[in-house]
């Protein structure tokens, strides 16, 4: 008997599936791979079941002969295991990032004739109800908050990229790229202080209070499923920082991240250029573990960023200061430099990870931006930061786009290298 093989990444069963089902069912048996989660995120979405749960569910539907997990978004594994004569999906692969895996796909079944079926994808009102309610669950704050945390144990690096609204929340949320016949994605976001006051129009000097932060994380919250990270500055007084904690943590946001500075705060690509006042181990420390006491639930991350690269203090107080903050109950420890080259924080990340394995290790390679994610993660880097690149790529092309239509007295010059408007209309989700 003959076997036909289908791929699902999902947790709900509509009747897209099922129909997939119904048309395998007529090419002999039907073995259905359940994508493995790691391989789902980069492909799709966090799950919001675990895989036993995925492949007790696809089991259970009519039609189905049996079920295993599939590790490659690429389909070798299943391929050289299986050698399946068919493989079905649905149509809507012809397009977009995904056709890369298609025409992989197409290579593989080339090479011992097998052959791909293609079933029309359903796409109607009650499959567009349930991809949304998958979507309000992974939004939920208990479901977005712990998702930190499994990232950081399922990945070799978390990518976190700027957010400081709903719409740059969106391109967090939904950009996906295909490289090497994979696709991928950003893990979360960071809520960058430098980020939210530059869109205000205002210096990065903890002049945007927390309400107005809070604002910001709400406008993403509202759009997006993906975890949040803010940069909490100095976290201000430990009597204030507390309550902060706690707001955050009820909202859903994964993690804080406050740097052992005190004073007026500037920002750190400064480094010595202007007077900056570090902490002292103490105080920092007492800040921290009064965050961690605040805390209620062990999902949220207070994460201790240490500033003496910055401002020049040296690596043993570096290392000295990642010690204490994480003996007074900091979740991880982010490392800032302002160096184009990244052989101090590689030399900070060694030598922490020589005395502390599990601790996560943060990172914002802004200046140090040649180094690539696979030699931070070999290095012991769990979270990579790209924290101010979308605001970067809009002002230039913002300020261009108003001379022109300053100079030409009319908007018609600068249209062609605009984004359609219908394209804005339909980034938006409509309820
Ligand atoms: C921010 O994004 O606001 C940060 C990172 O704190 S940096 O600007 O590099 O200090
Ligand atoms: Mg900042």
């Amino acid at each position: 008997m003959k076997t036909a093989y289908t791929c699902f990444t999902t947790d709900i069963i509509h009747e897209g599936h099922l129909n997939i089902i119904e048309n395998a069912k007529k090419y002999g048996r039907v073995v259905v791979g359940a994508l493995s989660i790691p391989e789902s995120i980069r492909y799709n979405r966090f799950p919001t079941i675990s895989i036993e749960e995925r492949i007790a569910l696809y089991k259970s539907i009519p039609g189905v002969d049996e079920v295993i997990v599939q590790e490659d978004m690429g389909y070798r594994d299943v391929v050289e295991k299986l050698h399946p004569d068919y493989i079905i999906h649905g149509d809507n692969w012809k397009t977009g990032p995904e056709s890369a895996i298609r025409k992989k796909v197409e290579e593989l079944l080339k090479e011992y004739g097998g052959e791909l079926i293609e079933i029309p994808y359903t796409y109607n009102e009650e499959v567009k109800k349930a991809d949304r309610r998958l979507q309000e669950k992974l939004a939920m704050p208990e479901y977005r908050r712990e998702r930190l945390r499994q990232l950081i144990d399922m990945q070799p690096i978390v990518k976190v990229m700027e957010a400081h609204s709903g719409l740059t929340g969106l391109i967090c949320e939904k950009t996906v790229v295909e490289r090497d016949g994979r696709l991928d994605q950003f893990d979360g976001m960071w809520v960058s202080s430098l980020c939210d006051s530059t869109d205000r129009g205002k210096p990065d000097i903890e002049l945007v209070d927390m309400t107005s932060r809070l604002r910001t994380i709400d406008d993403i919250l509202e759009v997006t499923t993906k975890p949040i990270i803010l940069d909490g500055d100095t976290g201000g007084l430990a009597e204030h920082f507390v309550y902060n904690v706690r707001t955050l943590e009820r909202s859903g946001v994964s993690a804080v991240i406050i740097e052992d500075k005190v004073g007026l705060k500037k920002n750190s690509l400064f480094g010595t250029e202007v007077k900056q006042t570090q902490d002292s181990i103490e105080n920092f420390s007492a800040k921290i573990a009064a965050g961690k006491r605040a805390r209620l639930t062990d999902d949220f991350m207070i994460i201790a960023r240490i500033e003496s690269l910055i401002l020049e203090q040296g690596m043993k107080d570096a290392i000295e200061r990642a010690e204490a903050f994480t003996a007074a109950g900091a979740d991880g420890i982010m490392i800032h430099s302002r160096k184009k080259d990244p052989s101090e924080i590689i030399e900070f990340c060694d030598s922490f990870r020589a005395l502390d394995k599990r601790t996560p290790i943060v990172v914002v390679p802004t200046s140090f931006n040649s180094i690539t994610e696979e030699e931070l993660s070999e290095h012991g880097v769990n979270i990579v930061i790209y924290a101010n690149q979308l605001v970067r790529a809009a002002f230039p092309v913002m300020v261009s786009t108003a001379e022109e239509i300053l100079k030409n007295h009319r908007a018609l010059e600068v249209d062609s290298s605009l984004m359609p408007f219908k394209d804005i209309i339909r980034l938006i989700d409509e309820l």
